[in-house]
């Protein structure tokens, strides 16, 4: 059954009605610096990208708290299969911001050897996060698949599948949702309501009345959750996650948010967002909210704030000064990783980039030059 009816627990003065969590003062506070770590990690990201130093980034601003409180659902065996604004999924289960910048500048260390584009994170360690997919939609019928051979191996793992509004409009969204309701795969679907995908409104991306209804469609419950509302997110995911390892199905969870910074570094969203818009959303800032209701429990105070954040920036540019001096990935790596035995056209072209660079030498990043 589809729930239409929003799940808050925090309202907008910090007040919870009754305690409905088990988070002890330290594991709250974790989500509290997860979600300033993803604020400082956008906040430099964005300067790198400005200065030339990187070449595009994703800003998280405003769905903070969908992110973080769905991610403190899941044991660090689950897999994360994320949209590319996620990445405090990986950072709430210990995935390092050094570990994060190398992914941006594409070096040596980076766990995809620069093959991908920036914020497109994979990790295997310390949690399960699926190399993100730049074409939306692609890893819903993925995390159904992962889900399905987890239980056909008699695992109790779960897959997350983070996906946003625009994301629904895929075909990858109806054929992972069809399967997994006919198969009852453990997943958990997180639509992230951000009310944009890139310059279309969320009112125009469905005719039907929000996108929870959409599992019903599927046989998959449905249910709207108050998305800047780090509780209520984490409550709901959990109930879902639960639900899958008792090997009920899956579960279409809308987290209603809102993306208050542009699409990426490359468009400018105030040629397109109202302004009245984004600021009724301000009020609503996740973070602001988790701060007051920290402070109510006696865990929170202004200086204390400022120092997390201050921390926060401090560890992100040192990750981004120690990741730009990173070397470069190594030429043979593009033979390496895909193939387990090279194919022997494979070989052979490899043999001659290697000769032609000892005679040439390696293409140096910023010379602009190719060394043929
Ligand atoms: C198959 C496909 N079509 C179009 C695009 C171009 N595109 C990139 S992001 C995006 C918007 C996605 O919006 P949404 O799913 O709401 O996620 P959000 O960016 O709001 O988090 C589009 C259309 C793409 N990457 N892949
Ligand atoms: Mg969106």
């Amino acid at each position: 059954m589809t729930t239409t009816q929003l799940i808050s627990v925090i309202d907008s003065e910090g007040r919870v009605a009754k305690e409905e969590h088990s988070l002890s003062k330290e594991e709250l506070l974790h989500c509290y610096r997860t979600m300033i770590m993803v604020r400082a990690f956008d906040d430099v990201c964005l300067k790198l990208q400005r200065s030339g130093r990187i070449g595009f980034s994703i800003p998280n601003k405003g769905v903070e708290a969908t992110q973080v409180g769905a991610a403190s659902a899941l044991a660090k065996t689950d897999w994360i299969f994320p949209s590319y604004r996620d990445f405090g999924m990986a950072l709430y289960h210990g995935v390092t911001p050094l570990e994060m910048m190398h992914n941006m500048f594409g070096n040596g260390a980076d766990t995809s050897q620069g093959r991908q584009m920036p914020v497109h994170f994979s990790f295997l360690d310390p949690i399960r996060f699926v190399s993100i997919s730049s074409p939306i939609g692609t890893h819903i019928p993925q995390a159904v698949g992962a889900a399905q051979a987890m239980k056909l191996r008699g695992e109790k793992h779960v897959a997350l599948a983070s996906f946003g509004d625009g994301g629904t409009s895929s075909l990858g969204f109806h054929s992972g949702l069809n399967f997994a309701g006919v198969w009852k795969s453990p997943v958990v679907f997180l639509c992230q309501n951000n009310q944009w995908a890139i310059s279309c409104p969320s009112s125009e991306q469905t005719g039907s009345d929000g996108f929870a209804v959409k599992g019903e469609a599927y046989g998959i419950p449905g249910v709207q959750v108050d998305g800047n509302d780090l509780l209520a997110v984490r409550k709901t995911v959990l109930a879902a996650v639960e639900r899958a390892r008792r090997g009920e199905g899956s579960t279409l969870i809308e987290a209603v948010t809102y993306r208050m910074g542009g699409h990426s570094t490359s468009d400018d969203p105030t040629r397109y967002v109202p302004k009245e818009e984004l600021e009724r959303w301000a009020k609503k800032d996740p973070i602001a909210r988790f701060e007051k209701y920290l402070q109510r429990s006696g865990y929170w105070t202004p200086e204390l704030g400022q120092r997390v954040m201050q921390e926060a920036l401090e560890a992100v540019s040192a990750a981004a000064r120690a990741a730009e001096q990173t070397p470069p990935p190594k030429l043979e790596s593009v033979f390496t990783d895909v193939y387990r035995d090279l194919p022997a056209h494979l070989r052979k072209q490899g043999q001659e980039a290697f000769e032609l660079a000892s005679r040439k030498g390696d293409a140096s990043a910023g010379d602009g030059k190719f060394p043929l």
